[in-house]
């Protein structure tokens, strides 16, 4: 048995890395180049790009600080090597993280002293050479009912803001916005039903990294750190509440970016909403957080929150449409989304089928 399992484990370390390069680049390719159109073609004082590669043009599309290319702040919505919890920016991370450090923490920690006292206390209280003839005592009433009572009173504590909490989770404002994720082996696909928006976003890789092909344009410090940085960042408005709808298209994944709060599993066939409403301008990293597979810890996330403005200025580079007037609500979005600043052709007809089903979500969930 060990033979066979050591057989299957030496079988899969050696197939799937390979399996998984290849697909895992290839596409990321045409994502880049169909965003490039959208920045000039100033070439970027800081774009690291190997040597004598003739994708330099690619690269060079790149302007860091542009929309979709927003400089990240250390600390800010990245691990920044502290511990505990990285900075919320969305009202369901403060108010959760303030639950777990203001709250649960002191709690835990004041039990935990409490108990290690009274333990302590017992040891030295009735050790054997102080106590030679034991005590016969089985009941006391009144401290059975302290030790039932107390432990009670701290449930109730907990669960009360614990409930308070998640029906804010799941009770979410109308949402200006929707996007549908949805999670690949080893990729993230986001698409924006109602904008005509859909893309592709792969980890960007190192530029010494073997397995980089010379078409794919290396991370740099402007893109994010390592392990974290993506080829096409999901650009949402500030200040807007965005519904994230979740799936996944092979296996299990999950959506998971801590400053936001949030973490949804992504499940194949099934369709998950999570929602966020950032404030705060920058640019938020997250993995996905559910083990999928080879190149599970490759399938980075990069949020990036912008002004409306510049949302729109994203839209129209990725080829997609601003809606007609106000964001409108889920049930008119099927109507026709179609305005003639749409020069887009296929992205209407590769919405639809979306739009439909994020109607169908929006009507299921109430
Ligand atoms: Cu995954």
């Amino acid at each position: 048995m060990r033979l066979i399992g050591w057989a299957i484990a030496m079988a899969a370390a050696g197939l799937t890395p390979a399996a998984a390069q290849t697909p895992a680049s290839a596409p990321s390719q045409s994502s880049s180049a169909a965003s490039s159109p959208s920045v000039t073609a100033t070439p970027p004082a800081g774009t690291a790009q190997t040597a004598g590669q003739p994708d330099a043009a690619r690269a060079a599309a790149v302007v860091p600080g542009s929309v979709g290319h927003a400089l990240p702040t250390p600390g800010i919505g990245q691990p920044d090597g502290r511990k505990g919890l990285q900075t919320q920016v969305t009202p369901i991370g403060e108010e959760a993280s303030s639950f777990h450090d203001y709250w649960l923490l002191p709690l835990c920690a004041i039990i935990s002293v409490i108990v290690l006292g009274l333990l302590l206390w017992a040891i030295v209280r009735y050790r054997r050479g102080a106590n030679a003839v034991p005590s016969r005592n089985s009941h006391n009433t009144t401290i059975e009912v302290i030790w039932t009572l107390v432990p009670v009173l701290i449930l109730v504590g907990i669960a009360i803001p614990s409930i308070r909490l998640l029906r804010h989770v799941y009770t979410p404002p109308p949402a200006d916005l929707t996007v549908k994720v949805t999670g690949h082996q080893w990729y993230w696909s986001y698409e924006l039903p109602d904008y005509g928006v859909s893309f592709d976003s792969y980890m960007l890789k190192e530029a010494n990294d073997p397995t980089r092909q010379a078409s794919q344009r290396a991370r740099t410090n402007a893109d994010g750190p390592p392990l974290l940085a993506v080829d096409n960042r999901l650009v949402i408005p500030a200040g807007k509440v965005v519904k994230f709808i979740v799936t996944a298209d092979d296996v299990i994944h999950s959506f998971a970016v801590p400053s936001f709060w949030i973490k949804q599993d992504a499940n194949p066939g099934q369709l998950h909403e999570t929602w966020v409403k950032v404030d705060r301008p920058g640019v938020y990293f997250g993995q996905c957080s559910e083990l999928c597979g080879a190149r599970h810890g490759f399938m980075p996330i990069a949020v990036e929150v912008t002004s409306p403005t510049q949302f729109a200025q994203w839209v129209a580079s990725k080829g997609g449409h601003m809606p007609r007037a106000a964001p409108a609500a889920p049930d008119s979005t099927a109507a026709s989304p179609v305005s003639e600043s749409n020069v887009a052709a296929p992205a209407p007809a590769a919405s639809a089928p979306t739009n439909q089903i994020v109607a169908n979500s929006a009507t299921s969930a109430k």
